[in-house]
C-alpha cells in the first residue's frame, strides 16, 4: 500500500519549505517492483558510503527501502509517483507540497 508520512503524520501530501534538505525513505513492502519518480527535482541515492547517483527516478525492489535526498529548491506541488502508470493511477502517487 502506498502513503506519504511526514514527521509520523500521514495526510497524502508531503509538506516541504524551500531551502530545507529532504531526506525520503522509500520502503517497498509488496513483492512488485516500483519505480518511484519525482517531478521537478533531482534527488541523490544514500548508498550508505560514497556519494550515490543523482536521478529523478530511483526502482524500489520488492521488500527492501531507497533512502534519497534533494534540495527543496523549486517551489510549486510537484508529483512523486511510482512510473508504473497503473500503480499511480491505483493510487501510488503523492504531492510534494511546498508551504510558507
Ligand atoms: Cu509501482
Amino acid at each position: 500500500m502506498w502513503g506519504a508520512s511526514a514527521n509520523g503524520k500521514k495526510d497524502g501530501t508531503l509538506p516541504v519549505r524551500q531551502g530545507e534538505r529532504i531526506r525520503l525513505v522509500l520502503v517497498n513492502k509488496s513483492m512488485m517492483w516500483h519505480p518511484i519518480h519525482l517531478h521537478g527535482h533531482t534527488f541523490q541515492v544514500d548508498t550508505g558510503s560514497t556519494p550515490g547517483p543523482r536521478k529523478d527516478s530511483v526502482i524500489v525492489p520488492p521488500m527492501s527501502r531507497i533512502t534519497v535526498e534533494l534540495d527543496a529548491n523549486n517551489p510549486g506541488q510537484w508529483a512523486l509517483h511510482c512510473h508504473n502508470i497503473y500503480h499511480a493511477e491505483a493510487g501510488m502517487l503523492t504531492m510534494l507540497s511546498y508551504v510558507k
